[in-house]
């Protein structure tokens, strides 16, 4: 940091940046407990692995180019998906915005001086690097990296020869990491609001991480068991899952979804989260249907841990378990529809401003909303036989993990990162990247749908010529996007190294506690613990951010 960055708070404490504490140069960080750095360290880890990631998608995208052969082998493509669907949903999106935002400023927008608990804290992110170094283990040792596909199903998962002990090892331990945030966030939430802070006087951000927590305390020891059961198998050959040894491969399928699909609204609720905060403070109105929109999140949390059977409607399940399982689906699309109904209607006569945050959660909405309604397609049990395994279901997946965490965590970097370094980036740099990167989004996954309709299967290396050209607007697609990202990294980076320093606390006009302490923050957030008396929205229409002058 250069020491202009380093503005000392209007209170006259340093920022949380220059805090001297015990330990110096980089042990002030990764020996730090203070929730804000932890929150720094998260953040630095995951884009690094999200940009891993995205070369891998790149890297697939480009095999695809061509029907026959393009770049790597068979092998080789089977352990790039495989990879690119492990980084993604368990080292990118699903601690994505609890570990990032959650920890910087969950606490702030209580009226807190830092989590709970702050030393489990900087474990949980110690569990996520170990975590993240057995993934990279898993790739370089001899054996070969993971080919089984993210979902890891038996009984390949049993027999390939592949390092497939060290990667559900590294899923197994940053399981617990989620645990320990989740935990970490619940028992915060409980404690830790400021005098006058009731439930509903809690912004929703904070609402969203509440339920979250919940789904991630009862379901990832879920994960945990079954993948251990099968480093068990593995190691000792008991016939647990896999048939030729007397076991039974639909019940992994029941376990691992059992988590893996809650696993979505661990990745997609925070992300609502971060959309109901900005939309209220750029459409200048109060948020509409505070209440719905908080217990929406509750009831996400509750109904999707009853839905996972909709991953198996062609194993052969039951008439009856199929029809519940159906049915089930369609009703967890009503909680999600009514936070689109509530955000669109705080939009309704609002006066809308489209900064670059606000951008980001329009184009959550949008992108969202074609995800969740191809949900529900798919939960319609003859059409899932259909379109089962396809890469209809790829395009699903993109648009609502994507779209949603990934977009949330975009809008959130919009929103908050200039509370956090001090800094702002520029504006018309950001806009452009975000029309670069929301056309490459379509031009990539669409075509998804239209091929898997048709029949294209999931996961496969070559293809029929009749496919050619979707696969190749999309590999274009593929290079839009992936130019709207680097643009939108670069911008973002030289915003923290060099932006223009920005002093004042209440950037964009917001209401919620965060937008009272200094920029970037103190050490301790606050020099006098808040006292709540207003809910967290009730927007005067005639606040005026501080700093309204678009800087270029
Ligand atoms: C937040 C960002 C992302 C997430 C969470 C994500 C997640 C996933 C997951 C879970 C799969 C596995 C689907 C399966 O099991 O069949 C997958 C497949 C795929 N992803 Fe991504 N992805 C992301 C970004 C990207 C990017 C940036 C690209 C391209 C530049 C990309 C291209 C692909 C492709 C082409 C496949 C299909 C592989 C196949 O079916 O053979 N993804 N992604
Ligand atoms: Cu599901």
């Amino acid at each position: 940091m250069s020491s202009e960055t380093l503005a000392v708070g209007q209170n006259g404490h340093a920022s949380y940046l220059d805090y001297k504490g015990k330990h110096k140069g980089i042990f002030a960080w990764i020996l730090s407990t203070d929730h804000k750095r932890i929150a720094i360290l998260y953040m630095v880890a995951l884009l690094s692995w999200f940009a891993v990631g995205v070369a891998l998608g790149f890297l697939i995208r480009l095999e695809l180019l061509t029907p026959g052969p393009t770049i790597v082998t068979a092998q080789t493509y089977n352990e790039f998906f495989t990879l690119h669907g492990v980084i993604m949903l368990f080292i990118f999106v699903i601690p994505g915005i609890p570990a990032v935002f959650g920890n910087f400023f969950l606490p702030i927008m209580l009226g807190a001086k830092d989590v709970a608990f702050p030393r489990i804290n900087l474990l949980s992110w110690y569990l996520y690097v170990i975590g993240g170094i057995l993934v990279i283990l898993s790739i370089v040792l001899p054996g070969g990296a993971p080919d089984t596909g993210w979902t890891f199903y038996i009984p390949y998962s049993v027999r390939t020869g592949t390092n497939m002990i060290l990667c559900l090892t590294a899923v197994f331990i940053l399981g617990f990491s989620s645990i320990l945030t989740g935990l970490n966030f619940i028992t915060t939430i409980h404690r830790m609001r400021a005098p006058g802070m009731g439930w509903f006087k809690m912004p929703l951000f904070a609402w969203s991480l509440y339920a979250t927590g919940w789904i991630q305390v009862i379901v990832t020891p879920v994960i945990g068991i079954t993948l251990l059961l099968v480093i068990i198998e593995r190691v000792f050959g008991v016939g647990l899952f896999d048939p030729a040894l007397g076991g039974d491969p639909i019940l992994f399928q029941h376990m691992f979804w059992m988590y893996s699909h809650p696993a979505v609204y661990i990745m997609a609720v925070p992300a609502m989260g971060v959309i109901s905060e900005i939309i209220p403070v750029f459409a200048r109105r109060t948020i509409f249907g505070y209440k719905f929109i908080a217990f929406s999140s509750v009831a996400i949390a509750v109904f999707g841990g009853l839905v996972w059977g909709h991953h198996m409607f062609v194993t052969g399940m039951p008439k009856t378990a199929l029809f519940v399982f159906s049915l089930l689906t369609f009703l967890v699309a009503i909680p999600s529809a009514i936070k689109v109904f509530n955000w669109t209607a705080t939009l309704y006569k609002g006066s809308i401003q489209l900064d670059p945050p606000m951008l980001y959660a329009l184009a959550f909405i949008f992108l969202f909303s074609i995800g969740g309604l191809t949900g529900v397609i798919q939960g319609a049990l003859s059409v899932d036989i259909h379109i089962h395994a396809t890469t209809f279901i790829v395009g699903h997946i993109h648009y609502v993990v994507f779209g949603t965490a990934g977009f949330g965590i975009f809008a959130a970097l919009h929103y908050w990162l200039p509370k956090m370094f001090g800094r702002m980036y520029n504006h018309k740099v950001a806009k452009t990247a975000f029309w670069i990167l929301f056309t490459g989004f379509n031009v990539l996954y669409f075509p998804f749908f239209i091929m898997g309709w048709l029949g294209m299967p999931r996961r496969y290396y070559e293809y029929l010529p009749q496919y050619t050209i979707y696969h190749q607007i999309s590999t274009v697609g593929s290079w839009i996007l992936v130019t709207g990202l680097i643009l939108m990294f670069a911008n973002l980076i030289k915003s923290i190294k060099s932006g223009e320093v920005v002093t004042a606390k209440n950037i964009w006009g917001g209401e919620t506690l965060e937008w009272t302490t200094t920029t970037p923050p103190s050490h301790e957030n606050f020099e006098h613990i808040p006292t709540v008396t207003s809910g967290p929205y009730d927007y005067k229409m005639n606040d005026e951010p501080e700093l309204v002058e678009e800087v270029n």
